[in-house]
């Protein structure tokens, strides 16, 4: 293994252009030295092209021109985050559409249902073949595959089967698989009988819908049970498998996740979002899940989460710590051989909508003062990746975040000890690298660290570095999370190599 280190004058311009970025970054004279290994091998799980994924609510089809091949500043958006992505369709308010084939379908009868604060309001919309038909050609125009929810809490097989059919028509190769139901879970608060409701009651539910679908859309396939955190009901669905004759194709078992919330918990703050206890919680529930998805021949995928639940919050949902905690989050996802995750935005109206009417972020801005004007330059939803400002779609720090780890997206990941070595250096640090189709390597560095800069020595066993981005802001705590060139001159092909990571950012490398 050689070590590689730059020449002295390259380090001062490679530092200078990485410590320089902003004058809140210390100088590197004071970096905490770390020394990582990239092994000769990529020996790690295979990290999907299309593993990126960005959710949306099913509500979201209720206006057919936002998905649409006419909304061109969202396409712009989606293929911006990455050109092979997965648009998941979702959430709480996937339980009150209905599917209305023809303008003149009748409204069904509806269920009455128990109103809980912080659920949605029953208020039902329709989706119709319009908004479906618009959707696959906005799939078509990003060049992302669709995991399409239909409802459970309030539909029946039935008319499960008819949107289905009229689903998988109309997307073709851009449908993935159906999902049914949003974290059913949960269901026990405002959809279900308590007492009786339990991962068996759903799986006979789940699979009087399935089966009715398959025997409309016999390729039909699934992902499922969506759950919002109880990730045991997948060793339990795991456990009752063996005994479902002739079961539908589930190619995925899926969950949800939120570091916390709501906005106005003051735990959901940035030095717990990114301490590393936080990610440890996340190991422990990917392995829960992978143990359940390996028993069924599945694999597992985040489909819906973020920072915050109900909406986000202001300060730091929509800040450059949320742009470091996706890049982790979803590597270390990548790194447990997820198929993929999905983060959680869309329109300040459907997320509200979906938590009962109101997002808790903007209460918690009023409260500290802040005029309309102010809580208006926020994205709503605060942790959007995607934010809706007018008819301008603006990429948020979660996006940026999620472009970072896209960046592995088709590579073979590298079994590293990165994060390991971080600690052992006390720096709250951590970094992936994969094996690039094409044979390039690419490194994400994370250094999540508040107040220390590492200047970390790269050794590894080919070329040089070639290409360097750092992701920043001015300040953990700002919004201006942004993806920066640093490479140039500075960085010839077969030079060791040493750089400073400064706290609160990210570096990703090319190695050619
Ligand atoms: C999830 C719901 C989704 C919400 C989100 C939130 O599935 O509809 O928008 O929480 O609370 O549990 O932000």
């Amino acid at each position: 293994m050689t070590e590689r280190f730059i020449t002295r004058r390259d380090f001062l311009v490679t530092a200078a252009m990485a410590a320089g970025a902003t004058h809140l970054h210390a100088q590197p004279k004071s970096a905490i030295q770390v020394r990582l290994t990239i092994p000769s091998k990529a020996e790690g799980p295979q990290m999907p092209g299309d593993f990126v994924g960005l959710s949306y609510e099913v509500q979201q089809l209720v206006d057919p021109s936002f998905f649409s091949s006419k909304n061109t500043g969202l396409i712009n958006a989606f293929r911006e985050i990455t050109s092979h992505g997965v648009l998941r369709l979702g959430g709480n308010t996937s339980e009150f559409g209905y599917w209305k084939s023809t303008p003149d379908s009748p409204e069904p009868a509806h269920p009455t249902i128990r109103e809980v604060v912080g659920e949605p309001k029953a208020h039902y919309y329709p989706v119709t073949a319009e908004a479906v038909r618009n959707l696959a050609e906005f799939l078509k125009a990003t060049g992302w595959t669709c995991l399409y929810g239909i409802g459970m809490g309030t539909n029946t097989p039935e008319r499960a089967a008819e949107e289905a059919a009229f689903v998988a028509d109309a997307l073709g190769g851009s449908l993935q698989y159906f999902q049914i139901g949003n974290e059913a879970d949960l269901f026990d608060r405002h959809l279900r009988d308590p007492k009786t409701w339990s991962a068996k009651t759903y799986l006979q539910e789940w699979l009087a819908m399935a089966r009715a679908i398959t025997a409309r859309v016999p390729s039909a396939k699934f992902g499922m049970p969506d759950v919002a955190s109880r990730v045991e009901w997948l060793i339990d669905i795991a456990a009752l498998w063996p005994s479902i004759e002739n079961p539908p194709h589930v190619t995925t078992l899926t969950h949800h996740y939120y570091f916390g919330g709501p906005a106005t918990n003051p735990e959901v703050n940035i030095p717990n979002l990114l301490m590393p206890a936080t990610m440890a919680k996340v190991q422990k529930t990917a392995d829960t899940a992978t143990a359940a998805a390996n028993k069924v021949g599945a694999r597992v995928r985040m489909t819906e989460g973020n920072t915050c639940y109900r909406g986000g919050k202001p300060g730091v949902s929509d800040v450059l710590a949320a742009a470091l905690w996706a890049a982790d989050y979803s590597l270390l996802l990548a790194t447990n051989n997820y198929s993929g995750l999905n983060l959680h935005g869309g329109t300040g109206k459907s997320v509200a909508n979906s938590v009962g009417g109101s997002l808790p972020g903007d209460t918690l801005l009023e409260q500290q003062g802040a005029t309309p004007a102010e809580i208006a330059t926020h994205p709503h939803p605060f942790y959007t990746p995607i934010a809706t400002f007018g008819t301008e779609y603006k990429l948020e720090p979660v996006a940026r975040g999620l472009q970072f780890a896209g960046s592995l997206s088709g590579g073979r990941l590298f079994k590293t000890d990165f994060a390991a070595k971080f600690q052992a250096a006390g720096v709250n640090g951590t970094g992936y690298a994969a094996e690039l189709p094409g044979g390039k390597w690419c490194v994400v560095l994370l250094n999540k660290d508040l107040a220390k800069d590492v200047e970390i020595a790269l050794n590894f066993d080919r070329g040089g570095v070639a290409d360097l981005q750092a992701l920043r802001a001015a300040a953990v705590d700002s919004r201006d999370a942004e993806i920066v060139q640093l490479s140039g001159s500075a960085l010839k092909k077969d030079e060791p190599f040493r750089i400073v990571v400064p706290h609160a950012s990210g570096m990703r490398l090319t190695i050619a």
